[in-house]
């Protein structure tokens, strides 16, 4: 009911974000407590005009090839953490790796996420070399911008790996309370992961943050995660819903409630106006991808082509085989949605970036 104090507040609150004035933390946890479907609906819109400002019609998509799925590390919301015997294992070449790719860039992605756990081949044994070359032949082969998500590299490899042509560095810190840091990425170091995203920035990376949900954070926890995408300047923030996984200390959890992760899209978009935010089919497939936009997501991504062997991270399987991770089933839902968008050109993309 608007004339209550709640409702004014709320009005104050988005024509704020609209006139693209940064929101604090209260104003923050107010959006994020909505509960009342219509309130909901009139933030998702809010988080829609501000999309639109900023990148129109256009919607971005990104191709997913997760390389290497081995990990020193122990997260204990990931199915591939080191002590999980249940998860599929695998590590493809530079060949592989690089047809996979070419097929994406067929496709029509605007993008490749070149995405491995804390790999010991690479974190411990031979070093990066590997990685710099693949990203190397990557960017001559196909073109296309690159991001890499290869865990907290060190600082020296990072300038290597920019050097060789990757645009972007993807880590996320999965919450900003060092309490629940500890028992999300376990025996990893909250300052250490902070400061590569830092570094990574300076060094000429587009830097992506990301939120995981569902892991015990309070509303405040994620309007505090929103304000740091906000400090750190990223260029890509992402909230994701955690997805109980088997074999991780995490298995029993609930999976949140997924208006959840489509509540925080829409803050981060009003915190945020002009950054990309993650419609990511690794959560709930493609049934998940128009709500997400409807929320004011800006990119697809986690497209997996069939038949390529390779995983989804949160969702190792889901609508892979049936090619609903592919870019013709998002053409179709675009096309179906009423939403009034469409897929970018890569011209369009390499613009923004
Ligand atoms: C995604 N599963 O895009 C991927 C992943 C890593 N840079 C991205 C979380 O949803
Ligand atoms: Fe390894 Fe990344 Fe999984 Fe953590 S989230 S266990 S670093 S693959």
């Amino acid at each position: 009911k608007s004339g209550t104090t709640g409702g004014q507040k709320l009005e104050y609150i988005l024509k704020k974000a609209l006139r693209q004035e940064p929101l604090n933390k209260s104003e923050m946890e107010f959006i994020l407590t909505r509960r009342d479907n219509e309130v909901r609906k009139q933030i998702f819109r809010a988080a829609r005009r501000l999309r639109k400002r900023h990148f129109g019609r256009k919607i971005f998509a990104y191709g997913f090839v997760y390389f290497s799925t081995h990990c020193r590390n122990s997260c204990s919301f990931c199915f591939y953490r080191s002590s999980n015997q249940q998860s599929p294992r695998y590590r493809k070449d530079k060949s592989e790796v690089l047809k996979i790719a070419r097929s994406l860039a067929e496709a029509g992605v605007h993008l490749i996420d070149l995405t491995m756990g804390e790999d010991p081949r690479y974190y411990e044994k031979n070093g990066f070399e590997e990685l710099i070359e693949l990203v190397s032949e990557l960017k001559s082969e196909t073109g296309l911008p690159i991001m890499i998500s290869p865990g907290r590299v060190p600082d020296k490899e990072l300038s290597k790996l920019f050097k060789a042509g990757a645009d972007w560095y993807a880590c996320y810190q999965e919450t900003h309370s060092r309490e629940l840091f500890k028992n999300l990425r376990t025996g990893q170091d909250y300052d250490r992961r902070l400061q590569v995203k830092k570094q990574a920035a300076e060094t000429g990376f587009l830097i992506e943050e990301g939120m995981l949900l569902g892991t015990g954070e309070t509303c405040a926890d994620r309007a505090r995660s929103i304000l740091m995408m906000q400090k750190l300047e990223v260029d890509q923030g992402r909230a994701m819903s955690l997805v109980p996984q088997k074999g991780t200390p995490l298995a029993e959890n609930s999976e949140p409630e997924r208006n959840e992760e489509l509540m925080t899209i829409a803050a981060i978009r009003l915190a945020n106006p002009d950054i990309q935010i993650p419609a990511s089919l690794d959560v709930e497939g493609i049934k998940g991808l128009i709500p997400r936009l409807k929320a004011g997501a800006s990119v697809v991504t986690s497209l997996i082509p069939p038949a390529s062997g390779l995983k989804g991270v949160s969702s190792a399987e889901l609508d892979i085989e049936g090619g609903g991770r592919g870019l013709k089933a998002v053409r179709q839902k675009l096309a179906e949605s009423g939403l009034d968008l469409e897929l970018a050109e890569l011209e369009d993309y390499k613009k923004w970036m």
